[in-house]
């Protein structure tokens, strides 16, 4: 089932007049010139065959390190409010400490510049995944160190960009980061620790929170973290599908929140978590955030595991898991496979607001998005009107969410699927490096048109 709209869209409901409206992207996936940063696990991992379904790397990906002023006019004209972006940890740090790459530094200076000039707000996160290398030898986010060396790297950004930037992210998807590179091996840096992994939650939620400190004390304000969040629905009512869909919520959802919001780790997860002193390591990770980022794209249902493995969105996931992904019929698939729902985003930040109560800050989304291929993508306008008249809904039944960005800015290299998944608002020829909007973007310009007007 496609999810084209059957006929004109009616207009979106009005949204707060200081609403964030933003575009999303990362470093490693846009930036390309990887022979002028340092190597990072993605780097390494995407040089070994098979790691990557078509068989690409990001060394090139859409050469916006070189073309991020033609890119910094698309984000203009789109009249967006914001830009997020990622600093690659390695083009600042080669080694991940040490000497700064100031050429590296540089060129975040100019893209900043360059956004401020256009009248657009710079909005970094500063980890997305793209760990550098010599981290990853000395330990990684299995080790402590790495949340150190993190800090340190915050506080080298911030000194130097600090002065223009009015909105913080420290870290991109933690749960993601986890679960896909370190427990499944799907992603970099490729290992397959399964529960194993867990430390590697626990040392990028310190990292997050000695960062905050870091940028706090460089005097940044309003910072916040971009973590990924869905509605876990059971399978069926039986009692192992419940069981299994609580796990799995407490495995997405609350064991990247509760730490943030509530510091402390859902039952049963805190004893998991190495620390010379648990406590002490909440008091940082529940450092107050100004506001909370939500990366939304699809529910999950999820069942009873089953004895064998299963292969779902792409990833392969071994038996041994207690719980396992099903299905969700009945609704449009992009071409990823993942469900639209739009309505679980309503269900997603009510429950949130339900769950934390005041301990929540204010919310935005960081980021929501589909992959779809072609130019004149309805597709794409159909999920994005979705998702924002499912935001509104939630707006409606009174949860604070001030902001929302589209993932992605323009096509990009989608990680272990390689260029063969496209989020872009803006389509990108991957061979000659053309810029063209699609209908999506064209839809959303004049959304954002209307309402200033
Ligand atoms: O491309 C990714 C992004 O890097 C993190 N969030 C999900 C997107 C789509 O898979």
């Amino acid at each position: 089932m496609a999810a084209t709209p059957a006929g004109p869209i009616p207009p979106l409901p009005r949204f707060p007049r200081d609403f964030l409206w933003g575009v999303s992207t990362s470093a490693h996936q846009i930036e390309g010139a990887a022979d002028q940063r340092g190597a990072s696990v993605w780097d390494a991992f995407t040089a070994v065959p098979g790691n990557v379904k078509d068989g690409t790397t990001a060394a090139v990906a859409c050469d916006h390190y070189h073309r991020y002023r033609e890119d910094v006019a698309l984000v203009r004209d789109l009249g967006v409010d914001a830009y997020r972006f990622s600093v690659s940890w390695p083009r600042v740090l080669p080694t991940g400490s040490g000497p700064v790459h100031a050429a590296g530094l540089d060129f975040y200076d100019r893209l900043v510049d360059e956004l401020c000039a256009a009248g657009v707000r710079p909005v970094p996160t500063l980890f997305h995944w793209d760990t550098p290398l010599a981290v990853q030898e000395a330990g990684g986010w299995l080790s402590r160190d790495t949340a150190e060396r993190f800090a340190e790297y915050a506080a080298v950004v911030a000194a130097r960009i600090g002065d223009r930037v009015p909105k913080w992210i420290t870290l991109n998807e933690p749960a993601e980061h986890t679960l896909l590179g370190h427990a499944l091996g799907e992603h970099a840096p490729g290992r397959r620790l399964l529960f194993d992994a867990l430390p590697v939650a626990h040392h990028q939620l310190l990292a997050h929170g000695l960062a905050v400190r870091a940028l706090r004390a460089a005097g940044a304000r309003d910072i916040g973290i971009a973590n990924s969040h869905g509605p876990t629905w059971p399978a069926s009512d039986g009692d192992e599908d419940t069981a299994a869909a609580d796990f799995y919520d407490v495995l997405l959802n609350r064991l990247f929140a509760d730490p943030l919001l509530v510091g402390h780790y859902p039952e049963g997860c805190g004893e998991l978590m190495p620390s010379p002193d648990l406590e002490a390591d909440l008091k940082v990770i529940s450092e107050p955030l100004d506001w909370y980022g939500i990366n939304f794209y699809q529910p999950t249902k999820v069942g009873a595991p089953l004895p064998h493995t299963t292969e779902f969105s792409g990833l392969t996931l071994p038996p041994e898991l207690p719980f396992s992904p099903r299905e969700i019929e009945g609704y449009p698939k992009t071409d990823f496979g993942w469900p639209v729902v739009p309505g679980a985003l309503t269900e997603l930040l009510t429950a949130f607001r339900d769950r934390y109560g005041d301990r929540l800050p204010p919310l935005v989304i960081t980021e929501n998005g589909c992959s779809y291929e072609g130019l004149d993508d309805q597709e794409r306008i159909a999920y994005l009107d979705g998702h924002l008249r499912a935001l509104h809904r939630a707006l409606e039944a009174g949860v604070d969410v001030r902001g929302y960005f589209v993932w992605s800015l323009m096509d990009n290299f989608e990680w272990a699927e390689g260029y063969r998944r496209r989020f872009g608002l803006v389509h990108v020829d991957h061979t000659t490096q053309e810029r063209t909007p699609k209908a999506s973007y064209h839809w959303l310009r004049e959304v954002l048109r209307a309402r200033r007007a």
